[in-house]
Order: C-alpha cells, then sequence, then structure tokens
C-alpha cells in the first residue's frame, strides 16, 4: 500500500504513475472514488481552519474486493484528473456539490467510464442524479455496493441500487486509513452509530436513512478507535448520545487508550452527568451539540421542542464543569427569528462562555419537511443547488427579515463570535481546554479576516 504522491492522490495495491496509465489496470480493475466538493463550497468553506477528513469513500473502499486497484481522490485536497485511465467512477457528494458532480461525472462518461453516484443528494433526489449517471446508489451500501461490483465485472448490473430496510452495523469493517488524506495528529475518524432518533423538520439525516437508528459493536468501534496513530479522534455520528447506555459502554472500552475525541450530542444527554463522567474519562474534550436556535417558539416550530432554551446555559455549565468545550450549531432564519436575533444569540453564546461555534443560514435541503412547507408556500427562491450551501446564500424568502439582513446577521455573528473582545469574555468565562481552544480561536479570527 502507498499514499500521498505528490499529485494527491490517495491509492492502493501498487505504485501509481498517472503518466503511465496502462500500469494500472494490469493487475485487475481500477476504480476511482471521489469525494466532491465544488469551487463554489470550497470558497465559501474557506474560512473554516480546520480540514476535516471525510470517510465515506475509505469506508466503501473497505468492501471492494482485493483485485481492485483503489484510487481515492478528495476534492478538498486535490482537484480531479478526469484523463485518468480507470475501469469504473464513485463519487459522494452533498447537494451543494451537485451540479460541479454532474459535469464530472459527463467527461468520465464521455470517455465510456461508467459513473455511479451515491450520498446525500442522490438519495434525496435519485431522478435527478440518475440523469447523470450510469448507476445510482439510493441510501446505505452495506449489502448492494458489494453485490454491485460483483455484478459490474459480469457486465450486468441494474441503473439504481437501495435496501429496503437499513443494514445492520454488525460486520461494518474499518474504513481504509491509506486513503485517508490527513495522516497527521487530527487524523482519527470514524462511526460508531447511525442515524438520528429525531426528525427535526430541517435536517435531512432521518430521510437518508429511514428513521433507524443503528450501532456498531462496541468491541469493533474501541478497536477502530485504538488502531490510528494519532492523539485526536472524532466520531462521526449523527448523535452518539442517541442510545446512552450504548455510549457509556463504549467510554469505559475507549477510556485505556488516553486519546482524545469529539462528537456531536443532542443537548440532552448533557443533563446525564453519568454520561458526561464516562466522557470525560473517557478523552472526550468537545461536543458539538445542535443548540440551532435560542428562539423556543423556533426550536417548537422546527420539531426539536425538546432542545429547552432556558435549560441551555445550566447545561452548558454542566459540560464544563466536566472539563469538556462545547462547540455550538447555530442557524440562523427560522421563521420566529426576527432581526434581533443575532445580537441575542451572540450575547447568549458569550454569557454561556461557549467556546466554539458553527454558524448557519437555515437551508431547506430536499427531502426535509422545511423544504416541502417553504415550496408549498411558495418561499423557495432558487434551485441552484450550488446555492445550497448554508453559508454564503439565502435559498428561500425568511418571514421577518430580508434576505440581506439575514446574510449580514450571519457575517455579523462570524465576525463578533470570533472578535478579540468575544474571544476574552468567552474564554474568560470559561477557560475550559484554554490552551487549545485559545488558538483555534484565534486562527478561526485570522482566516476570517483574511478571507473577508
Ligand atoms: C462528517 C460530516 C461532514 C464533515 C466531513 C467532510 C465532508 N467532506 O463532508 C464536515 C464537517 C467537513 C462536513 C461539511 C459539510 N457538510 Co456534512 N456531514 C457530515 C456527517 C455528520 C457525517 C457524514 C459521514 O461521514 N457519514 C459516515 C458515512 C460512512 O456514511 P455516509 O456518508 O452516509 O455513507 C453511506 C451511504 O450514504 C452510502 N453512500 C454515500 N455516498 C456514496 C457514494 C456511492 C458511490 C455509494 C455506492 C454509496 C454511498 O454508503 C455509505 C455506507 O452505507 C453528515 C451527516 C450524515 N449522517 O451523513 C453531514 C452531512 C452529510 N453534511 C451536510 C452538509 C450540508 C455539509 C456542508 C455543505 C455544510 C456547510 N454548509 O459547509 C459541508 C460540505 C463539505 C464539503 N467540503 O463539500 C448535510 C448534507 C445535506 C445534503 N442534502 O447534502 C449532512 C447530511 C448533515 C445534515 N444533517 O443535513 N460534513
Amino acid at each position: 500500500m502507498r499514499r500521498g504522491t505528490s499529485e494527491g492522490y490517495w491509492i492502493s495495491s501498487q505504485i501509481f504513475n498517472p503518466s503511465v496509465p496502462s500500469e494500472m489496470s494490469s493487475s485487475g480493475r481500477t476504480l476511482l472514488l471521489i469525494t466532491a466538493s465544488s469551487p463554489e463550497i470550497q470558497r465559501v468553506r474557506r474560512a473554516r481552519v480546520l480540514n476535516f477528513q471525510q470517510i465515506t469513500m475509505p469506508y466503501l473502499a473497505a468492501f471492494v474486493p482485493p483485485h481492485w486497484m483503489v484510487i481515492h481522490i478528495d476534492e478538498v485536497v486535490a482537484p480531479v484528473d478526469v484523463t485518468l485511465d480507470v475501469d469504473l467512477v464513485a463519487i459522494t457528494f452533498h447537494t451543494p456539490s451537485a451540479f460541479h458532480v454532474y459535469e464530472l461525472a459527463a467527461r468520465f462518461r464521455q470517455r465510456g467510464i461508467p459513473v455511479v453516484l451515491g450520498g446525500p443528494h442522490a438519495t434525496l433526489l435519485p431522478e435527478e442524479a440518475q440523469a447523470h449517471a450510469d448507476v445510482v446508489f439510493v441510501g446505505e451500501a452495506e449489502r448492494q455496493w458489494p453485490r454491485f461490483l460483483k455484478e459490474f465485472e459480469t457486465g450486468r448490473y441494474a441503473r439504481r441500487y437501495g435496501e429496503d430496510a437499513p443494514p445492520t452495523l454488525d460486520d461494518a469493517p474499518m474504513a481504509r486509513k491509506e486513503l485517508f488524506h490527513r495522516h497527521d495528529l487530527t487524523g482519527g475518524r470514524l462511526f460508531a452509530t447511525r442515524g438520528c432518533a429525531y426528525e427535526c423538520d430541517f435536517c435531512t439525516v432521518a430521510t437518508m436513512y429511514q428513521r433507524r437508528v443503528r450501532k456498531r459493536p462496541v468491541a469493533a468501534v474501541a478497536a477502530e478507535y485504538a488502531s490510528f496513530p494519532g492523539k485526536v479522534v472524532i466520531f462521526w455520528d449523527d448523535n452518539l448520545a442517541n442510545d446512552r447506555k450504548y455510549a457509556k459502554t463504549l467510554f469505559r472500552a475507549i477510556a485505556l487508550h488516553k486519546k482524545w475525541w469529539s462528537s456531536q450530542v443532542s443537548i440532552q444527554a448533557c443533563a446525564d452527568e453519568e454520561f458526561l463522567d464516562w466522557a470525560a474519562r473517557s478523552g472526550c474534550k468537545q461536543l458539538f451539540i445542535g443548540l440551532e436556535s435560542i428562539s423556543q417558539a423556533s426550536m417548537d416550530a422546527a420539531g426539536k421542542g425538546f432542545n429547552r432554551v432556558e435549560e441551555y446555559a445550566r447545561l452548558i455549565g454542566r459540560v464544563h464543569a466536566h472539563g469538556i468545550a462545547v462547540q455550538a450549531g447555530i442557524v440562523f432564519g427560522f421563521d420566529h427569528d426576527s432581526a434581533g436575533i443575532f445580537e441575542e444569540t451572540l450575547d447568549f453564546l458569550e454569557a454561556a462562555g461557549v467556546q466554539n461555534a458553527t454558524f448557519n443560514i437555515l437551508t431547506p435541503y430536499p427531502g426535509t419537511r422545511l423544504y416541502e412547507r417553504l415550496k408549498a408556500e411558495g418561499r423557495i427562491l432558487t434551485h441552484d443547488w450550488s446555492k445550497y450551501n448554508g453559508r454564503a446564500d439565502v435559498v428561500f424568502e425568511p418571514r421577518q427579515m430580508s434576505r440581506e439582513t439575514l446574510q449580514a446577521g450571519y457575517r455579523y455573528a462570524n465576525r463578533r463570535f470570533y472578535s478579540g473582545r468575544s474571544i476574552y469574555r468567552r474564554l474568560s468565562q470559561s477557560p475550559v481546554g484554554w490552551w487549545w481552544t485559545l488558538p483555534l480561536n484565534l486562527a478561526y479570527a485570522a482566516a476570517l479576516r483574511w478571507n473577508r
């Protein structure tokens, strides 16, 4: 196995020299896996300092038979060379990269190379994706992906693959780390569970995973966790606290490895002292919590009324008391949001001493109840998917403010949160993990200024 050529490809099986394409297929077939990220979304995300590894393709690679050579290109780190001589191309993509991916697919298909599309957007809009692909995967692929590869080798395969019932994760393999693009200290990425028990109206997860939460066996997750050479691991779970009993067992199993980890959880878990205690003891350094809004009316209307706004400050305090930093997920643009929401939210985050935040502009992704409602109300402004980026563009008509106010409010939130005054206020209010939260805040502040 080898990795990280100067061209930025991550490949397996044999030395890969793009200038000598005939070498590639000599030992079998060659599969090109692409983790797509359009130039537009990369521009929008420029101010995000951390360049995270997506595991979807290294994970799907683990199902590929050994006689295939696998190349992985993650567009966050390298452009796709559409002249590569491969037998099959498979692409995973989010909604904002859809048009870009359709162009990429066309370039390969013009050369007679079959293209398979899958991931969130293809799952939510399979008919649209089908017009640009030879094969479309709808939803999860644990059972159908290996079946398709076998059928592909015989030359007889279907145009569409999907699962009637979501697969169990009992035998989920480890992702192939040699296909990761990050090999530094922050390189550990895995998932323990899949799906979310809730169905908030703006979120696509319930539709993508057929409203079912599944868990990998604790021993398998602990073994994958231990296999990362670096100190820092992120669980890419939708909600690691879906089943708190499972989570606590997992925390006990990983504690002995003395690594640091982070994941996404719903705020109710923060009322569970035992959960926080074991999270901290097992090395949890930060929890990403979907606070979404400090307006209870917005949370109730979005089907996330279990987020009790009056409890936020106390629960964040509990997380901090366990030495765990908080990254708040915040969304602006709900129907109950008026122009005052930006300042009120920032006042709250500063008073609560929140260490990090991800701000989003409400975006009605297709397949969500939010999309259906706004469409029925005639409030969807565009179907240019590249604008469904949640950061730079407003794609619907907000109820209580203009589009410009929403955009300006989003920018204000980022600028104020990463201003020297706010960083000082927040981190002195709660100095938890200041030795890493301070440099990270300063790096975000610099990146925002640089990309203004
Ligand atoms: C980790 C993560 C990230 C990371 C990782 C890096 C990345 N490049 O995406 C970060 C934080 C950077 C990120 C960023 C973004 N993300 Co994100 N992210 C996730 C998260 C939480 C987990 C994804 C994951 O790794 N799952 C684990 C793998 C194993 O599962 P999987 O991807 O579902 O794959 C399975 C199947 O779907 C299928 N499959 C998937 N793709 C393919 C392709 C083929 C060919 C086949 C056969 C099968 C297949 O097979 C797998 C096995 O069953 C998801 C939520 C979710 N559950 O999907 C959101 C999610 C995918 N993200 C989302 C969004 C919107 C974004 C951003 C646009 C946010 C923003 N405004 O910037 C950016 C875009 C980034 C980019 N560069 O393009 C949305 C997508 C909605 C949509 N309609 O597209 C999701 C669903 C969150 C949500 N709740 O709505 N994200």
